[in-house]
């Protein structure tokens, strides 16, 4: 993107902000009464997501960048994710739903006009061309969030979407070696990477073993038909604390029928696929499950140097699969599917050293909590990272079938706490080499 013309860099921010806006014009596409309510104490309404869009829009497009006047100074609160809890938002006077259309609209009409003329060279090119890719990125994100309001919403399905393609990739080894030693982690150079990726620095990392791709739900209702719920043993203190209180006994969304497993997705119910990665699980599960299976959860550094280091080169890829932009061959990104795909399904998407569907299908926990690399700095302000840094946390990487290739890189970082599971999260393992399998 750096070495874009003005021309180019408007046109790609220009196809990226349409891109954002018909996704989040798709999932509000429901009648009023469905935009408004709170379809669980966990979110907001669909409606508030949608003005709270236009509001960040407004306040660093808009008035930031374009130096223009305020259109709705009176909502900024209102729209202030730090003031306003989600439980608390159905109660705030916020738009209506044709209200929140039509402010979305106009200052995404004033956007574009600053698009136009903002002279995206010279002394503010990185910050107001990063500008823009902030504001796609917190659309989409803002539109994985309204997804996971619409799994949590009952009644008949009103999204749709194509079946994801089935694996293509054999019988694969159960996990991959990643040698030890030193590789590059986060970004200096990746024009929209957040200020929590930055900047690039060097992390020693142990040799050791990862899974090769997610764990599907055929694996983990093993754990679950082998009494892994009711045994403390595979658990954290604090994760069978939180297991006991929420009567935690299935991943979000499974039930037990008489004929095994069945699950509720987007209104569809549905026997639970065997060979899909596992979704809607906390950290805690995770957690449990790998302890269960002998094995632990890859830290976030591990986690980036199997999905980003070459060893023919020694660099660090953007992508598993190289720098370019994820394409569909490459990863189950960006709501094309409302699942995760079977793992093997990707295997244009393979990192170098052989691990599969690390971007798109699921989030996956790691064990690390957000903390700031080595040099961060907060842009364009504190509250994006800043604020949750060394809170009660702990990284997800890769992003989901719902996240859009905008919202993704090898470098991105997502946190939330550990008992989350209405995202769509799911894990892989890892384990440390032996020194006999250290060559
Ligand atoms: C990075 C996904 C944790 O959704 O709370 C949205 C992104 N920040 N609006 C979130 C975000 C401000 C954030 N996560
Ligand atoms: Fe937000």
């Amino acid at each position: 993107l750096r070495a874009l013309s003005p021309q180019d860099l408007r046109a790609h921010a220009a196809e990226a902000l349409t891109r954002a806006r018909e996704r989040s014009d798709a999932l509000t596409a429901v009648d009023d009464e469905e935009l408004v309510r709170q379809h669980s104490k966990l979110m907001s309404p669909l409606v508030w997501d949608l003005a709270h869009i236009g509001s960040q829009e407004e306040l660093w497009l808009v008035r930031d960048v374009g130096g223009r006047e305020a259109l709705r100074p009176d909502i900024d609160d209102i729209y202030d994710a730090f003031q306003h809890a989600r439980a608390d938002r159905p109660e705030l006077p916020l738009l209506g739903p044709e209200e929140a259309r039509k402010y979305v609209r106009e200052v995404r009409e004033k956007s574009f006009d600053i698009l136009e003329k903002v002279p995206l060279q010279g002394r503010r090119l990185t910050e107001d061309a990063f500008a823009f890719g902030m504001i796609t990125q917190h659309e989409q994100q803002h539109d994985e969030t309204m997804l996971a309001t619409h799994q949590l919403r009952k009644g008949d399905p009103v999204l749709h979407a194509p079946a994801p393609p089935p694996s293509r990739s054999g019988r694969l080894p159960a996990e991959v070696f990643v040698p030890g030693g030193a590789f590059t982690m986060g970004t200096s150079a990746e024009p929209w990477a957040l200020d929590n990726e930055r900047p690039a620095h060097e992390v020693v990392v142990e040799a050791f073993f990862i899974d090769t791709t997610p764990v599907t739900c055929g694996a983990y209702s093993e754990f679950l038909d082998s009494g892994g719920y009711e045994d403390p043993k595979w658990w954290s203190e604090r994760g069978w604390a939180y297991r006991s209180e929420h009567g935690i006994h299935a991943p979000r969304f499974w039930n037990r029928e008489q004929d095994g497993w069945w699950r509720t997705r987007f209104g569809v119910h549905e026997k639970v696929p065997s060979a899909e990665p596992v979704v809607h699980v906390s950290f805690h599960e995770a957690e449990a499950y790998a302890a269960w299976a002998g094995r632990r959860l890859p830290t976030e550094a591990e986690w980036e140097k199997a999905a980003r280091f070459d060893p023919a080169t020694g660099r660090s890829r953007r992508f598993p699969w190289g720098d370019e932009e994820p394409a569909p061959e490459h990863a189950n990104l960006g709501q094309r599917h409302l699942r995760p795909a079977e793992v093997g399904a990707y295997p244009a998407g393979v990192s170098p050293l052989g691990v599969h569907q690390l971007i798109g299908d699921v989030w996956e926990w790691t064990s690390s909590g957000f903390e700031a690399y080595p040099g961060f700095a907060a842009f364009p302000y504190k509250e994006y990272s800043e604020v949750f840094f060394g809170g009660d946390y702990r990284i997800l990487r890769g992003g989901s079938f719902g996240t859009d290739a905008a919202a993704i890189r090898g470098t991105f970082r997502n946190w939330d706490h550990p008992i989350r599971r209405q995202i769509f999260s799911g894990f892989r393992c890892a384990r440390d080499a032996r020194p006999s399998e250290v060559a």
